[in-house]
């Protein structure tokens, strides 16, 4: 069987979601240390984005797509359920978190401490007050959603995995982290997911 390979960096968000899936699939998985818009990562995709995956002679791009291809590929227990409603459930997670949950909690509010673009390199402050409201309101709407247990209903999905590495990084910044901290769900939800196994082997380094 052929090696499947994601190339990313380590840190991303999008990337980690999939290296989940493989992971509790128990499918062995490569992370190729590719930044965006290499050679090798425009190659298979011209938007240059990652991750990007390689599976033998498959090779895909868009993290939803590697998602799906990975659970029907490989056998192993299954992460997008198959009854309609609860399988449109995940997708409405997976396609919030694309759209909007990654753009308002990484791309401007950690991204404003991570690539803050101010002249002494300290953490850009119009942004994060810019953006913190949407933030808020965006932790406590997943907080009112995981008091079942997970995102969809008592079952770990893949939409767990989609948002996860989002949300990990939230409870490292000072005023999202007390935001989560205030959740009460979120965070026993969170907890319970920093316990599996798929989370610690694909913890990105330290230093965003
Ligand atoms: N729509 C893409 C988004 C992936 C994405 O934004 N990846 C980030 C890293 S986490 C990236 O490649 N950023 C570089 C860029 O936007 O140029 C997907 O779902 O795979």
């Amino acid at each position: 069987m052929s090696e499947l390979i994601i190339m990313s960096v380590p840190q991303s968000n999008f990337a980690r979601s999939v290296r989940m899936l493989a992971a509790e699939k128990g499918v062995p998985c490569t992370l190729q240390p590719d930044a965006p818009h290499s050679d090798p990562v425009k190659a298979i995709s011209p938007f240059g984005k990652v991750p990007v995956m390689k599976h033998g002679d498959v090779e895909i791009f868009e993290t939803s797509a590697i998602a799906r291809y990975i659970e029907a590929a490989f056998d192993g227990p299954k992460f997008f359920p198959e009854d309609p409603a609860t399988a449109a459930k995940v997708e409405e997670w997976v396609s919030l978190h694309a759209t909007q949950l990654d753009k308002t909690m990484i791309r401007q509010y950690a991204f404003a401490y991570i690539f803050p673009g101010t002249d002494d390199g300290s953490p850009n402050q119009d942004v994060i007050k810019g953006c913190i409201d949407a933030v808020k309101m965006q932790l406590e709407y997943i907080d009112g959603a995981v008091g079942d247990g997970y995102l969809v209903g008592d079952e770990f999905t893949y939409a767990d995995m989609a948002l996860y590495p989002t949300l990990a990084y939230m409870r490292n910044f000072p005023e999202s982290g007390a935001i989560v901290k205030a959740c009460a769900n979120l965070t026993a939800y969170m907890d319970k997911i920093d316990a599996r196994e798929s989370a610690h082997s694909t913890k990105p380094p330290k230093k965003a």
